[in-house]
């Protein structure tokens, strides 16, 4: 038996049969700090309902995976320290032993399939980082989304990461990487990266199409949605890129290795722009939260036929 608990909202949005966006919690635990990260997850959640689905927040609690979590729980996870960082290695064992966890982009695309979602919101992807070819460290995000069913709208990933050979991977995996409304991939922080967009769309009912034909055409994986930060919160690449370089070589001094990295980075360079980093983090993922919100509808008005009305025609 799959321990899958609902929250109330999310239980009574599958019943009715209405849209549903999942969204992460390792953003909440190790992405951002507290308090921010909990006014972030609620405002994230009310931009998902202001567009007309139900936020399903994924954790596992105590060996439940949690699809949705109340107001109490998410204040609580965006609390406890030295909480698991679970991607797919490791969501299994923390399942079995009953423990606690804070799911990856990898890991929520797991417990998403499992409770039928389809599309999911986060802030940035994790990619093959810099100096990859000698650390081997590649996110296990990329190899799920070339097979777990699951269309994720970032906002492009982070400069940290090496984005040319993260786009090389997605491609080798057979990922569609869908840009949205540019043509240009965006770098989270900022709208350009200098590399060209792999596929572009203006609509969320196109990026809702390409998610049914694929799945249509018994292609596994999902698709990853590349939103571009809104123009008045971005940070200019150049502006950042002292931030980074100090943060890479900072964790490359202290020996930070593994699933550590990402973690250690986005915590530099919060510390290094003074708090700024987070402002644009915190307004891409509402824009990602908009966009996953539209093509939850469209997906769901084309999976479900809406049924006619009373009074019938005659
Ligand atoms: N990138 C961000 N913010 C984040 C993460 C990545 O801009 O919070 C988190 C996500 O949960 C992502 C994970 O799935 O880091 C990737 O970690 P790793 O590189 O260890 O796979
Ligand atoms: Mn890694």
């Amino acid at each position: 038996m799959i321990p899958l608990v609902y929250s109330e909202e999310v239980a009574q949005a599958r019943a009715d049969g209405t849209p549903v966006v999942a969204l992460e919690s390792t953003i909440i635990t190790h992405g951002m700090p507290y308090p921010q990260n909990v006014q972030t997850a609620r405002a994230v959640e009310e931009t998902v309902r202001a567009n007309g689905a139900t936020p399903a927040t994924m954790a596992v609690r105590r060996g439940e995976i949690c699809v949705g979590l109340n107001d109490d729980e998410l204040e609580r996870l965006g609390q406890i320290e030295n909480v698991a960082k679970l991607s797919r290695a490791d969501f299994a064992a923390c399942v079995a032993t009953g423990s606690t966890g804070a799911t990856t982009v990898a890991a929520t695309m797991i417990a998403a399939r499992l409770a039928g979602i389809e599309v999911f919101a986060t802030g940035g992807i994790g990619g093959v980082h810099r100096g990859a070819e000698l650390s081997f460290d590649i996110s296990a995000d990329l190899a799920e989304l070339a097979q777990t069913p699951v269309t994720v709208v970032a906002a492009g990933a982070k400069a940290i990461l090496d984005l040319p050979k993260t786009l090389e991977v997605l491609e080798t995996y057979g990922v569609p990487v869908i840009v949205y409304q540019q043509n240009e991939f965006p770098a989270f922080w900022s709208r350009s990266s200098g590399l060209p967009a792999p596929i572009r769309m203006d609509s969320a009912a196109d990026i809702a199409r390409a998610h049914i034909m694929r799945a249509d055409l018994g292609l596994p994986g999902g698709q990853l949605i590349a939103n571009p930060i809104p123009a008045e919160s971005e940070i200019a690449a150049s502006k950042l890129a002292p931030a980074i370089e100090h943060a890479i070589a900072n964790a490359n001094d202290q020996g930070i290795a593994a699933k550590d990295v990402t973690p250690f980075l986005l915590q530099r360079i919060y510390e290094l722009t003074n708090g700024q980093s987070l402002t644009a983090n915190i307004a891409l993922v509402k824009n990602n939260a908009k966009l996953a919100s539209e093509i939850a509808c469209e997906v769901a008005a084309r999976r479900a036929p809406t049924p006619l009305k009373a009074p019938y025609p005659l």
